[in-house]
């Protein structure tokens, strides 16, 4: 009788432990990924080919990276646009999503897309010029015949709201930028 109990007891307590050991790794491998920010993801699947720099930027080819809208991206540069570079940016007072280039290239921005997936053809509101020694950028707006308009900017130069400047073909040159020669 007491044998056939401390059985029952030692069968008991087996279980006990088996349990604990069968729950110990669930317990481990429930550890959550540390989640990006919506916007982050967005920008990455957006742009095949890219990868992030830091909290706010991403890497779409050597000498361009987009920065996201984010309260702590103004903090360096003017405007958030650092030293040597020419800075798109999709809203008015350099806000929105900031598109930006170091290298002296032909750009054409359709070749980039915003985290919404949009291409960033015709999407600039404001820029900065923040290049050094007088260096020129000449942002165009094309037509499907090959002709184009041309914004020259001469560094060091920041606008605002491109719906202040006046376009030759007509209104003003907000939302028309496709191209870009940087410098
Ligand atoms: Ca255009």
């Amino acid at each position: 009788m007491r044998r056939a109990k401390q059985w029952r007891t030692v069968l008991a307590l087996s279980a006990v432990a088996a349990g604990i050991l069968t729950a110990a790794p669930a317990a481990t491998a429930a550890v959550r990924p540390e989640a990006g920010a919506p916007d982050m993801v967005a920008a990455l699947r957006a742009n095949p080919g890219s990868h992030q720099v830091d909290a706010t930027t991403i890497e779409l080819e050597p000498g361009v990276r987009m920065s996201l809208p984010s309260a702590g991206r103004a903090a360096g540069g003017l405007h958030g646009c650092p030293d040597l570079n020419v800075c798109l940016y999709q809203n008015g007072n350099f806000g929105g999503a900031m598109l930006r280039f170091w290298r002296c290239q032909d750009i054409r921005l359709e070749n980039y897309d915003l985290p919404d997936g949009r291409d960033w053809r015709d999407k600039t509101s404001s820029f900065v010029n923040n290049q050094t020694g007088n260096a020129v950028a000449r942002l165009r707006d094309t037509k499907p015949d090959g002709t184009f308009h041309t914004l020259s900017s001469t560094a060091v130069q920041t606008v605002a709201d491109l719906v202040n400047v006046r376009h030759p073909g007509g209104g003003n040159w907000n939302e028309k930028i496709d191209r870009l020669q940087v410098c």
